[in-house]
Order: structure tokens, then C-alpha cells, then sequence
């Protein structure tokens, strides 16, 4: 039976990119379907591209519309433990999310990823993987792309970045393979500890042929043991290291795919990207030259550890997607610096104890720049601690106080939501900052 034979009223909670693509989504397949769409905020972002047949409760939530429906697609932003949500599942309401109506929909090999971080830099390299070995792949996901738009071009494969609150909501998912990179402590605001956090992400390997999995990190091993292990990693890994002429390589099953030093990425963790996705890719049938030629050539996404700019002599660093401890980590991780780290943290601290980066600070010549709602949590990890407002005040600081060798790095360890739209406009907003102080100094 279609998962549809039965379902004539759908709710879709929340609108933004999540609740507009259902819409459409839910508009192609079956044009008969009565949608409602349910937006607690009073102007949700979208509003303006729904169509007029789609009738918008916003500003609350109407638990009348929610009772009444055959189907809630729910967006990933909202917790299922939310009164409203939660009652209409008591009352027998199923309960989706986008990608699950992607998972009813798709007839073509899906590869996927999740972990705390590195989900986005594996999705696009693998994207750009399968682009260089002539593959028409779509792209999509928590990367900032809504799965179910990936429907509108002919893909033969598709690459999802699934985030744990998408997973909370997909149960049938086929997957070719997919890839849980890493776990550490994020989004503890919505989860009961990291354990909970844990499990939500261990969904992805429900309908999973192979899990991809961190050699270090046993968190990220399927639950389910009848799901075939393939590891990556920096030691007794399947995807993993060699050494070749006294040079490192990258390598699979001890066979030597390319040097280490040809990596167009930059720093450690983004090695262990490489295994990953070269694991990911073989996995969907992407032909290694393509994967190597990829590797060779993709540059990244832009808020990762990005050099935006060079002001007499200081580099400046964009790692605005850094939205957790691990992440700030993995910036600071092997950083060498002829001269000291103007280091900016702080936004939306997402309830994270961050007395982790203390040891990390401890061997750099570092000033930390606090900003935002949470800085107060930075206090007292490093003796040259300076507490700022916003970003702009720390910056003007921190521009002032830097000479030649320095680095000014936006590593904030937190979400932006406090003071910005999303971590893209923080990001652009750095940028922004940096490239006025350049030309108030070269005038
Ligand atoms: N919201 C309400 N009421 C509503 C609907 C939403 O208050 O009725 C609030 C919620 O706090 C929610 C927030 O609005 O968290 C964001 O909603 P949105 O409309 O901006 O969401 P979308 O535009 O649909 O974006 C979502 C993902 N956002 C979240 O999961 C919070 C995007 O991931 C994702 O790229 C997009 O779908 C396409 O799949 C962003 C994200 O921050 C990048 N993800 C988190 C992360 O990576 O840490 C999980
Ligand atoms: P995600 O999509 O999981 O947030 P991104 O690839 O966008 O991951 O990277 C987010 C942040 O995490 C960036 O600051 C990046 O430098 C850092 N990062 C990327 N890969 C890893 C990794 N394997 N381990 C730790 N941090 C990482």
C-alpha cells in the first residue's frame, strides 16, 4: 500500500526552508491533499512563497488543526517533547519530518551523514566526488539545501547531511551507507544528556547496507551489530593511514590512494574528513579518480576555518560554523603561530560547559574575546580574558592590540541565534568587520 492511501489532511509545523519544500513536495505528489501549515512564529520566514491554497496559522500553535490531521510533518527545529506535539501523538497522530517523506519518495542510492561535526565538509566532498566522476548527485539536507528540493532535477545519486533533530524524526531511510563521523557534547538545550543526544543520531543506521564509522570513537558504532562496520580513522583503520617513502598517505583496506600533502583542505580534522568520505564514496560507486581529483581540489565551505583576510602581517579566520567546543577544538587543534591567538567565542552557548577549552588554551599565547549572551561562561579559562557586548566591540579591541604573526580568529564554540540570523551572516559580519578596519587603516 502507498503510505499515502490513507492521508488527505497533512499539518506542516513550521514553515521556513523546511516547511515550504514539504509544501511543495506534498503539492507535486498529490494535488488533492488538503495542507494545513502551523508557524508559531508571527512572521515565519516563507510566508510569502506559500501558495494561497495553503491555509497558515501563525504566531501559536492550534492544537485543533494538529488533532484533526491524518499526517504532521514536523520541522527539525521544533522538539517532538513540545506539549502541543506530544499531545497529538498520544491522540495517534503520526508524527514525520522532511526526510522521511524523502525516504517514501526515493527510488535512487542515498548516502548519508551525520556526527557533531564535519557533517557539512563530508556531504559537499562527497557531492564533489561524485560531480568529478560524471554523476548527477544532489546535495542536500542540514546542509542549508531541504532535502525534498533535491526532487526538482534528476539525480542518479543522492548525499544527505541529516542532523539529529531529522533523524528523531525518519525511520525509513535506505541507505547505501552512512556515516556517523564523530560525537561530542551540542545541543544539550533539547537533549537529556549526551546519551540521548547519542541515540538520536544512531537512527541513521536503521536501514543503513554499511555504517561508516570513527575507529576512535565507539559511540559512533552502530547499536545494531547486523549492520556491516566499515572504519576510518589514524590507526588500525580500513579507511586510514600509511606511510609511503617516509611520506603520509591516505589509504583503503592498505592500499595507498593519495599523499596526505595533496589534500587540498587544511588541518587534521579535515583528514579524517577525507577517510570518511572516500570510504562514503566507494560505498555509492564513485569512481576513485573522481574521488582522488575531488580530494586534490575542494577547497572547503566558506565559515570553516577560512583565511578572509591579511592585514599587515595578521591573519584573520573565519570558523563561524564553529557552534560547539569540539569544533573550536579541532581549530585550535596543531595551531602554530609565529605570534599570539586573538581568539572570539561566546553567542548562544546551547547550555555546553566549555571548561574543556582550558587545557587547549593552555600551551597558546592567547587573548579570548567574549561576546554575546553566553560570554560569562568563557570566564576564567584563560588569564587574558577580555568580555565584550557584541562582536564589533571585541574586534575593535582585538584589531587594535594585534601586530605582525598574530591571528584573529572567529572560533565562537557557540550558536549565533543570540545576535545573528545563523552562522552565515556571523560569519559575513566578520568579514564585514575586517574588511572596514582595512580601510580605515589604509587611509
Ligand atoms: N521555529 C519556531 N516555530 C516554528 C518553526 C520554527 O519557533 O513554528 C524556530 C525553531 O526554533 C527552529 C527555528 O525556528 O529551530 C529554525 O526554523 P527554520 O524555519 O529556520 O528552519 P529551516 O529553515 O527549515 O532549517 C532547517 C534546519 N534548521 C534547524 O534544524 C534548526 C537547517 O539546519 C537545515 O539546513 C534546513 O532545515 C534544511 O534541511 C540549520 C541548523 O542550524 C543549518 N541545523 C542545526 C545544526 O546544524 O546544528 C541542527
Ligand atoms: P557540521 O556540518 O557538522 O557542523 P562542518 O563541516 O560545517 O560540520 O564544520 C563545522 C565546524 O567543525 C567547523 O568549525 C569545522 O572547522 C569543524 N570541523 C570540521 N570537521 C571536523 C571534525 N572531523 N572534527 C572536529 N571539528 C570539525
Amino acid at each position: 500500500m502507498n503510505a499515502w492511501d490513507t492521508i488527505n489532511k497533512v499539518v506542516v509545523v513550521g514553515l521556513g526552508m523546511t516547511g515550504l519544500s514539504v509544501v511543495q513536495h506534498l503539492q507535486r505528489v498529490d494535488k488533492a491533499l488538503h495542507i494545513r501549515v502551523i508557524d508559531t512564529r508571527a512572521e515565519p520566514p516563507g510566508r510569502e512563497q506559500l501558495p494561497d491554497t495553503v491555509e497558515l496559522h501563525a504566531g501559536s500553535w492550534c492544537s485543533e488543526w494538529l488533532l484533526d490531521a491524518d499526517l504532521i510533518v514536523s520541522n527539525p527545529g521544533i522538539a517532538l517533547a513540545t506539549p502541543e506535539l506530544r499531545a497529538a501523538s498520544q491522540a495517534g497522530v503520526p508524527i514525520v519530518g522532511d526526510i522521511e517523506l524523502f525516504a517514501w519518495h526515493c527510488d535512487k542510492p542515498v548516502v548519508a551523514i551525520t556526527g557533531s561535526n564535519g557533517k557539512s565538509t563530508v556531504t559537499s566532498l562527497v557531492g564533489e566526488m561524485a560531480k568529478a566522476a560524471g554523476i548527477a548527485v544532489g546535495v542536500g539536507g542540514n546542509i542549508g539545501h531541504a532535502a525534498l528540493d533535491l526532487f526538482k532535477q534528476d539525480c542518479d545519486l543522492y548525499v544527505l547531511e541529516l542532523s539529529s533533530f531529522q533523524l528523531e524524526t525518519t525511520s525509513s531511510l535506505a541507505l547505501k551507507a552512512a556515516a556517523y563521523l564523530n560525537l561530542s557534547e551540542d545541543h544539550m538545550d533539547r537533549y537529556d544528556g549526551l546519551a540521548d543526544y547519542a541515540l538520536a543520531k544512531q537512527r541513521i543506521f536503521a536501514n543503513a547496507e554499511r555504517a561508516v564509522v570513527n575507529q576512535a570513537e565507539s559511540d559512533t558504532w552502530p547499536l545494531d551489530r547486523k549492520v556491516p562496520v566499515v572504519t576510518f580513522g589514524f590507526a588500525l583503520s580500513q579507511y586510514g593511514l600509511l606511510t609511503v617513502d617516509g611520506e603520509e598517505w591516505l589509504a583503503a583496506y592498505d592500499k595507498p590512494i593519495m599523499p596526505v600533502a595533496d589534500i587540498a583542505l587544511v588541518g587534521r580534522h579535515n583528514v579524517a574528513n577525507c577517510l570518511a568520505a572516500l570510504a562514503l564514496a566507494d560505498a555509492a560507486g564513485i569512481s576513485r579518480e573522481g574521488a582522488i581529483a575531488a580530494i586534490r581540489n575542494y577547497t572547503g565551505l566558506p565559515h570553516r576555518c577560512q583565511r578572509v583576510a591579511d592585514i599587515n602581517g595578521v591573519a584573520w579566520v573565519n570558523d563561524s560554523k564553529a557552534t560547539n567546543l569540539a569544533s573550536t577544538g579541532a581549530a585550535l587543534n596543531g595551531l602554530q603561530l609565529k605570534g599570539r591567538l586573538h581568539l572570539l567565542v561566546g553567542g548562544d552557548g546551547k547550555g555546553a560547559d566549555f571548561a574543556e577549552l582550558a587545557p587547549i588554551l593552555a600551551p597558546l599565547s592567547v587573548t579570548l574575546y567574549c561576546y554575546g549572551r553566553d560570554r560569562q561562561a568563557f570566564a576564567d579559562l584563560t588569564p587574558d580574558t577580555i568580555m565584550t557586548e557584541t562582536m564589533d566591540e571585541a574586534i575593535a579591541i582585538a584589531a587594535a592590540a594585534s601586530a605582525s604573526g598574530d591571528m584573529i580568529l572567529l572560533s565562537p564554540a557557540c550558536a549565533s541565534f543570540d545576535q545573528f540570523a545563523n552562522f552565515m551572516q556571523r560569519g559575513d559580519h566578520f568579514v564585514a568587520l575586517a574588511d572596514q578596519y582595512q580601510q580605515r587603516i589604509a587611509s
